[in-house]
């Protein structure tokens, strides 16, 4: 009887300690997930913003297969969604995703902002948002989509930039140029401001609409854009420095013309 009460009063005690250990384990991994919880939260909301760039182009694409034209961008300021043209042009070269025209259900990134569109300039060209023409059958706008865009027009309508220096001393810096001989033109381009204004450059850090960085400063008014290839770049971002006017936290997404026609014109 008294052995058997020993070995129950044994086995009590184990479970205890087991218990307790286990809730030390538990109180690790809460305190460990807290701790992660930010940087994990915003390289979701990247992550989630490059999908949601990559299936605005995709749906881009496809109206562009359907109907031979590009839409126009939503020139509302406050965006309703539906692109703005006159006839067969545009209202604007870069303004807001048309997501309403595209038949998405809104046109917003992982952060709440709405993401910018800019086509090649329409006002100019007419050829790829002119919906009198039809961009894969007209072999004029064929030559033109191929060669003559690509090679005449880095003076107008919507392009990249380029890098032109690097330094991954100290005192971090990338260089990106806008002037025409360092810049490609594209067919198209949409932005996201990401979750900041990352290079803290006073252009409206307090609003959500004037979070560009880099060459997307101005983003209404000058149509030369970061090259997509410029990734997330926050060196100084502990504030004990001052933060470099290369910090970048935008989302670029871009599509040529050769591209564009392959895949618009060429897929079955
Ligand atoms: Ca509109
Ligand atoms: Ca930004
Ligand atoms: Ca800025
Ligand atoms: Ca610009």
């Amino acid at each position: 009887m008294s052995g058997r009460f020993v070995k129950l009063q044994a086995q009590h005690g184990f479970t205890m300690i087991e218990l307790s250990m286990v809730l030390v384990v538990v109180g690790l991994l809460i305190a460990a997930s807290i701790s992660l919880l930010p940087g994990t939260q915003q390289s979701l909301e990247l992550k989630e913003t490059k999908s949601i760039l990559k299936e605005m182009k995709a749906a881009l694409v496809g109206y562009a297969a359907a109907n031979g034209h590009l839409p126009c961008p939503d020139m509302n300021a406050t965006p309703d969604g539906t692109e703005d043209r006159t006839g067969a042009v545009c209202d604007g070269a870069v303004g807001f995703f048309p997501y309403r025209t595209l038949g998405l259900g809104n046109g917003v990134d992982a952060w709440g902002g709405h993401v910018v569109y800019g086509i090649h300039d329409a006002n100019a060209q007419g050829d790829l948002t002119d919906n009198s023409v039809n961009m894969c059958l007209d072999t004029s706008e064929l030559v033109k989509l191929s060669k003559l865009d690509l090679i005449n027009d880095l003076n107008s309508g919507v392009r990249i930039s380029k890098m032109i220096t690097q330094d991954l001393g100290a005192n971090p810096s990338i260089n990106f140029s806008c002037v025409d001989a360092d810049s490609m033109a594209v067919a198209l381009i949409l932005i996201s401001k990401g979750p900041t204004d990352a290079n803290a450059n006073g252009d409206g850090a307090t609003t959500y609409t004037k979070r560009f960085d880099g060459n997307n400063e101005d983003v209404l008014a000058d149509s030369c854009f970061d090259t997509p290839e410029r990734v997330w770049f926050l060196p100084n971002v502990d504030t004990t420095t001052a933060v470099p006017a290369t910090s970048y936290d935008d989302v670029v997404e871009v599509m040529g013309f050769t591209s564009l026609y392959a895949k618009a014109c060429l897929t079955p």
